[in-house]
Order: structure tokens, then C-alpha cells, then sequence
């Protein structure tokens, strides 16, 4: 019976997320990305391709189930948007963007 209540909470989990990303100062948004891109490039080429954002994601949202895979489907899919080059891969310098390409 809670499903529902848990989709609905997840939801505002993954736009409460994506929020908090473009809200957080622009200066800590920077070393995060770094660190971020630091921790998760498992390749060590400099940006996340999409295993690597896929590790990302599931860190940030652990557990399963659809309710879960579709939060975490949409997380990557904010993520996906600050790649401005359309290279599949997500530089420290695009996440940090927050999605203004050439801005
Ligand atoms: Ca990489
Ligand atoms: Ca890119």
C-alpha cells in the first residue's frame, strides 16, 4: 500500500536534488563537481560517460525497484542536459555549468 506515497516521495526526492543543484553557490558547485567527477571517473579520462554517471546516480539513490530506477532515470537524465559539447561525456567544467551551455 505504500507504493504509490513511495513513487510520489521519490519524485520530489529526484526535483528537490535537481534544485538543490542549480541553487547551491556557484564557487562550492565547482569543487563538487570536481570532487565529483574525481570520484566517480573510473576511467581517469577526465569526464563521466554514462557507466560512470550510472555509478553516480545509483550512490546518490541507492536501493532498487522500479519506483527507485525511475528517480534515478530521471537524475541522470538532469545530468545528461549540462553535457554541452554532446560528447557523452561530463566534464568538472560542465557539470559545474549547471546546464548554461556557452553561457
Ligand atoms: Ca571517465
Ligand atoms: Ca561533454
Amino acid at each position: 500500500m505504500t507504493g504509490p506515497i513511495r513513487a510520489r516521495r521519490a519524485g520530489a526526492l529526484a526535483g528537490m536534488l535537481m534544485l538543490c543543484g542549480c541553487a547551491i553557490g556557484r564557487a562550492a558547485l565547482d569543487v563538487g563537481s570536481a570532487a565529483l567527477v574525481a570520484r566517480f571517473d573510473a576511467d581517469r579520462d577526465g569526464g563521466l560517460d554514462r557507466a560512470e554517471v550510472a555509478a553516480m546516480v545509483s550512490a546518490a539513490m541507492p536501493g532498487s525497484g522500479p519506483t527507485i530506477e525511475a528517480a534515478r532515470a530521471g537524475l541522470a537524465a538532469g545530468y545528461w542536459t549540462r553535457d554541452c559539447d554532446r560528447d557523452g561525456k561530463l566534464t568538472a567544467g560542465e557539470l559545474a555549468a549547471g546546464g548554461r551551455c556557452g553561457g
